[in-house]
Formats: C-alpha cells, sequence, structure tokens
C-alpha cells in the first residue's frame, strides 16, 4: 500500500497550514498497524484433546493418543485462504501441556507420539504451509500446563520461557504472540493430580517474559492477552465487539487490586475499549468457526451469513476477527468447514470487490490544503488521507455519484497513524426533495462498516463528522451492496 502513495512534490513551500495534523492521543505502533492490515486470520487447535474429544485436556493422555492419520497443512492452510483469513496462529501447546513441536523442555511432546513415527514437527508443518500460502504466522504457547509436574512451582516458569525461546528461534518472524488467560486449577501434574492455585498478576513475570524474551526475539510479534501489549481481548469469545469500540485502552485493575495485568483485569470495558485511553490496544474477536475450539463430530461451523455478521461486528468495528480452526483426527478440517470457509471468503470478496462510490465527485466543507484533498477517501490506499485544517473539528462532504446507486454497507477508515480522532458521525442520501439520514454512529479508528437497515438508493450523499477534540482525518470512504 505504501508503495501506491503519491510522492511528496520536493519545490512545493512548505507552508504550515500544509504540514500533517498533530497526532492525537495513544498512536499504534509499526507493529500494530501491520496487525491492522491483516484483519482476518485463524487459531488452530489439534492436539490429544482431539482424540479425547475434550475441551480441556486434563494433562493425562498419553502422547500416543495424538495419532492423525491424514495430517495435511496443505488441506487446511489452503482452506483458510480461500476463507480470506491472511495469517494463522498454531496452538503449540493447550492447557494439556503436550507440546506439537520437537521440545527439549518436556518428556510430554510430539517425538513420543506415532506422528511421522516421531520425527514429526507440526509446528513446522503449518509454519511451512502458511508461508508457503501466503499466509502470516502465529504461535500460542499456553502458560497454564496441566501436565507439568512443575506447574505451580518457580522452576515451571523457567520452562515455559524456555518453550517460548524455542518457538520464537525457530519458525521464523511471528505476526502474533497470543497468550492465553486460563489459568491454574486441577490437572495431572506428573501424576500428583491435585489442583494448583497460582498468582497469575505476578506467576508469569509477563514484564520479563513479554518484555525480555518476546519483544527482543520477536520484534514484530504482536502480544496479546486479556489486556496484552499489542492487543486486547474483546472480552467474550462470541465474535464480537461493542457498537462503539475504540481502539485505545486503559486496563481496568480487578475489584482489590492495584494494577490491571492478564488474569488480573476487569473485563466489562473490553468490548468498548476507553476513549482517549492510555495505550493503542485495539481489540480481537476470537470466535471458534464451530461451536467449540477444538473438534468434535456432533458440531457444525457456523453458517457464511453467520460469519459474515461476525466480520461487520469485528473488522467493521476497528478490531480484528480471529476465527477458530478445529482439524479433525485425520488432521484435516472437515467438508463442511472447507466449503462455509469458501463460502464465507467469496461473500467478504465479492461484497467488497467494487467501491460504488470509487467515480463520485466529492467536496468538502473544509480542506486542509494540496495534498489533503477529499478525492483522497476514494483512491482505495489507506495512507492517502484527507484532513481539515487544524482548528476545524467538524465538517460534511457531499458525494455525487455518477448515477443513482443501492448499497447496504457504509465504510470508513480513519488515518490511524495520526490517532483516533472522531467521536461521531451520520450520513445522510439525498431522496429527490430531501436529506434523510441513513446512519449514525461513533468511533471508527482502523475501519468501521455500517450495515443499513435496508438497502438505500441515491445519487447524492452526505458524510457528516460532528465531534472530534482535534481536526479531523479520513483515509477511505466506500458503499457497498451486500454479496448474495
Ligand atoms: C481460551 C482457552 O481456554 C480455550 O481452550 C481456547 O484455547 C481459546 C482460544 O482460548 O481462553
Ligand atoms: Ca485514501
Amino acid at each position: 500500500m505504501a508503495g501506491t502513495a503519491p510522492k511528496p512534490r520536493p519545490h512545493a513551500p512548505l507552508r504550515p497550514a500544509l504540514r500533517a495534523p498533530k497526532p492525537y492521543g495513544a498512536l499504534p505502533s509499526a507493529r500494530q498497524l501491520a496487525w491492522h492490515g491483516v484483519e482476518v486470520y485463524g487459531i488452530m487447535h489439534l492436539t490429544p484433546t482431539t482424540f479425547e474429544n475434550k475441551e480441556w485436556g486434563f494433562g493425562d493422555a498419553s502422547p500416543t493418543t495424538f495419532n492423525p492419520t491424514d495430517f495435511n497443512a496443505d488441506q487446511i492452510i489452503k482452506a483458510a485462504k480461500a476463507g480470506g483469513l491472511k495469517g494463522i496462529i498454531l496452538v503449540a501447546k493447550h492447557h494439556d501441556g503436550f507440546a506439537l513441536w520437537p521440545t527439549k523442555t518436556t518428556e510430554y511432546n510430539i517425538t513420543k507420539s506415532p506422528f511421522r513415527g516421531g520425527q514429526g514437527d507440526l509446528v513446522r508443518e503449518i509454519e511451512q504451509a502458511a508461508r508457503r500460502n501466503g499466509l502470516q504466522f502465529g504461535i500460542y504457547c499456553s502458560p497454564w500446563d496441566r501436565n507439568s509436574a512443575k506447574y505451580g512451582t518457580g522452576e515451571y516458569l523457567a520452562m515455559y520461557q524456555a518453550q517460548l525461546r524455542e518457538l520464537y528461534s525457530n519458525y521464523g518472524a511471528l505476526f502474533m504472540s497470543w497468550h492465553d488467560g486460563a489459568n491454574g486449577g486441577d490437572g495431572y501434574y506428573g501424576g500428583a493430580r491435585e489442583k494448583r492455585s497460582i498468582d497469575n498478576a505476578t506467576y508469569y513475570d509477563w514484564d520479563r517474559t513479554w518484555g525480555d524474551i518476546t519483544r527482543k526475539m520477536q520484534p514484530t510479534a504482536n502480544i496479546f492477552s486479556d489486556v496484552g501489549w499489542d492487543v486486547r481481548w474483546v472480552g467474550n469469545e462470541d465474535g464480537h465487539a461493542a457498537e462503539t469500540s475504540w481502539a485505545t485502552f486503559t486496563p481496568m485493575p480487578a475489584a482489590g487490586k492495584n494494577v490491571a495485568v492478564p488474569g488480573q483485569s476487569d473485563y466489562p470495558q473490553n468490548p468498548v475499549g476507553t476513549r482517549n485511553g492510555k495505550f493503542w490496544m485495539p481489540a480481537e474477536c476470537d470466535v471458534p468457526l464451530r461451536k467449540g475450539w477444538f473438534y468434535h463430530p456432533t458440531e457444525q461451523p457456523k453458517t457464511p451469513a453467520a460469519l459474515f455478521d461476525l466480520y461487520l461486528k469485528s473488522v467493521g468495528r476497528g478490531a480484528g476477527l480471529d476465527l477458530g480452526l478445529a482439524p479433525d483426527t485425520r488432521g484435516q478440517l472437515h467438508a463442511d468447514d472447507v466449503a462455509a470457509l469458501q463460502s464465507f471468503g467469496s461473500l467478504v470478496q465479492r461484497t467488497f470487490a467494487h467501491n460504488l462510490a470509487s467515480r463520485a465527485r466529492i467536496t468538502a466543507s473544509n480542506t486542509r490544503g494540496p495534498g489533503y484533498a477529499p478525492k483522497a477517501l476514494l483512491d482505495g490506499n489507506g495512507q492517502t488521507y484527507w484532513a481539515t485544517a487544524d482548528a476545524v473539528t467538524t465538517a460534511s462532504m457531499t458525494l455525487e455519484l455518477p448515477g443513482p446507486q443501492t448499497f447496504d454497507l457504509i465504510s470508513l477508515q480513519e488515518y490511524i497513524p495520526l490517532g483516533q480522532r472522531i467521536e461521531a458521525f451520520n450520513a445522510e442520501a439525498w431522496d429527490g426533495s430531501g436529506w434523510k439520514t441513513i446512519c449514525a454512529g461513533t468511533s471508527i479508528g482502523a475501519k468501521r462498516l455500517v450495515p443499513l437497515e435496508a438497502p438505500v438508493t441515491a445519487s447524492k450523499l452526505r458524510l457528516n463528522l460532528t465531534q472530534a477534540p482535534v481536526c479531523l482525518t479520513l483515509s477511505e470512504f466506500g458503499l457497498y451492496k451486500r454479496a448474495e
């Protein structure tokens, strides 16, 4: 995208009014900007727990349980790609503690299974298939380990950190490092079969685990947790953010606690975020394609229409959509899952293939000056944007379409490298005799998709940006008709 941005004119005099707007509030890092570009990705669960038909393995399944008879990384990744997923996070170790790579840290790993005659490395196979097919790769390594005898003691942290080091060293650059919040409780724990509780505020020493290991070894990896450093959990596993969803966030400590750290924060705010929050920490909406994160023969994948609705409520609210993929005991996605992904991907692709506003004549009530003209909203390039003069915090723009168009979705994007600025907007359509409000909303951020109650046919439209603390930026505007 950056490659198509207009080159600055070197001889244009740099009058102060033409300088870019001053950034506002917490800003996204380069790593987060890259993450915003991914939008839809997947998280894959396939461990001994699949073969036990459970959601949480206790940690006592024999390694020989893990025996996918026809594992095919390309089948899984190609289905993900057809679904429009641009990245895949592999659960390299779930709560049951079984490591899907030949680790030195525990005997409870893939080399003790029949998979590839004990020579296999499932992390490697998925990583390579992902890269071959142009998907980014990420890792989930569960902090909670129900197999390890060491769990709950100081020794376990060293083991967990060593596991992260192995995963960070051997599988190329990661786009995400995903850290689950489920912690402690009962488990096998090397045969003790007991309940172990840890203080999740201190036990994993996240400052050092993430600061000294993840950041240093994998600077491109976005750290996800309920209050991850880069991406926050949306607060539910249903796949949607709140209708108002700010990318900025000030984590809330749990009742009686001083600081909000993973596992010790209050979640009511997570779906909405915090207006003017301390950090840029957009939401990830994680939701399984089926009912559970692991494959169960009795469950069905969600319909393409339901997935499209989740897309609107996640990506369309400035968040990411992380779709759970559950290969079956063959080690492949069920044909129903492949079909659901394919139809969902096609629905998104066909809906957004053509911006019905792309040939509109667009005028704005205020423009900062040359280089910030409103036509930047229609060039399909997120790097070019329209902006107002410093003192102007509300504006309207009028779009005259070449003829009547029928649409039921409006798409807006802010130029987020300068922060999340806009707090309220609405749109009106000209119905021949007057302006009729067709939608209204609050947060925009990386992307806002507004589904209209019913399709609108119009050849003239007005977008009103009605509230912001500072001057405005907007990088893209689109009108779309939901595909059948
Ligand atoms: C959850 C875990 O407890 C689930 O088993 C699953 O891995 C999901 C992605 O995160 O919190
Ligand atoms: Ca643009």
